[in-house]
């Protein structure tokens, strides 16, 4: 059982949310063991209840656990098993909720929405914009996911939004001025407005909030928002959010799990914001 029952292992394939471990970080650039994040992330779903901060109970959600994926950590074989497993859930009419990994396993399961859904929109939620065209020779290192996914077709920088930057670079913000990706800042965050247009795909990497709040990730960057920041924003997307993933919790850094707990809660509102959007 995870998140309290909310998901649950043995639902028919009716569930209208499915939540699915990646266990992959071949595409960690600084410190891998994001893949262990599955595992501690449902561990640390046990400690809260089944209700929202707002008193929303998400126990009688429709909603499966459909366990982790097994993956060799290798990219090719990797995505292609992680895009097809995605692609299945879609084909429910389900929401996917993918537990990474590191932010690579956002390109397949972006590739697996758009097949499902016209005019996909991306909200990137990261303290860095991943828009390296190859990051020391790899360009499908977690630097590089971006920019992987600009190329895709029926991708274009007006329909990403990121927010929570603010470790950057000169290349990267080439990459960002010149295809148009929207960029609200870590220091703006505040201006973030939704208006509601379009189906959406969340990917939230852990360190769009502060090390202070999340430690536990492989690249931290200071100067992040705080939780209570984080769930605030989250209350405020209107658009019809088709997927969600939640990427570089890492297990080995994260000694008093907050990180996980935090991953946890920030799940479980945006689940809230999803299924009233479902009503
Ligand atoms: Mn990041």
């Amino acid at each position: 059982m995870s998140f309290c029952g909310i998901f649950k292992p043995d639902l028919p394939k009716r569930a209208q949310f499915v939540l699915i471990g990646a266990p992959y970080d071949s595409g960690s650039s600084y410190r891998p063991g994001a893949r262990l994040a599955p595992h501690q992330i449902r561990e640390f779903s046990e400690s809260l209840s089944s209700c929202t901060e707002r008193g929303d109970d998400l126990i009688d959600l429709p909603a499966r656990d459909a366990g982790d994926l097994i993956l060799n950590n290798q990219a090719e074989d990797s995505f292609t098993k992680i895009e097809t497993v995605v692609g299945e859930i879609f084909d429910t009419k389900a929401i996917p909720i993918i537990l990474g990994g590191d932010h690579c396993i956002t390109l397949p399961c972006f590739k697996a929405a758009l097949e499902h859904h016209k005019n996909l929109k991306l909200l990137y939620l990261d303290a860095h914009p991943d828009l390296y065209p190859s990051f020391h020779g790899d360009p499908y290192s977690h630097a590089c996911v971006v920019a992987r996914i600009l190329e895709l077709e029926g991708v274009s920088g007006e329909s990403i939004t990121q927010v929570g930057i603010r470790s950057t670079s000169s290349d990267q913000i080439k990459v960002q001025k010149e295809s148009g990706v929207k960029t609200i800042h870590a220091w703006e965050f505040e201006s973030f407005v939704d208006k509601g247009d379009g189906p959406v795909y969340l990917s939230l990497d852990i360190d769009v909030l502060d090390p202070a709040f999340a430690p536990g990730t492989g690249n931290p960057v200071p100067g992040g928002l705080s939780t209570r920041d984080l769930i605030t924003l989250i209350h405020k997307i209107r658009s019809r959010i088709v997927a969600m993933d939640v990427i570089e919790v890492n297990p080995m850094l994260d000694s008093s799990g907050i990180t996980a707990l935090a991953a946890v809660r920030v799940i479980m509102e945006a689940l809230s914001v999803m299924a009233q959007a479902r009503k």
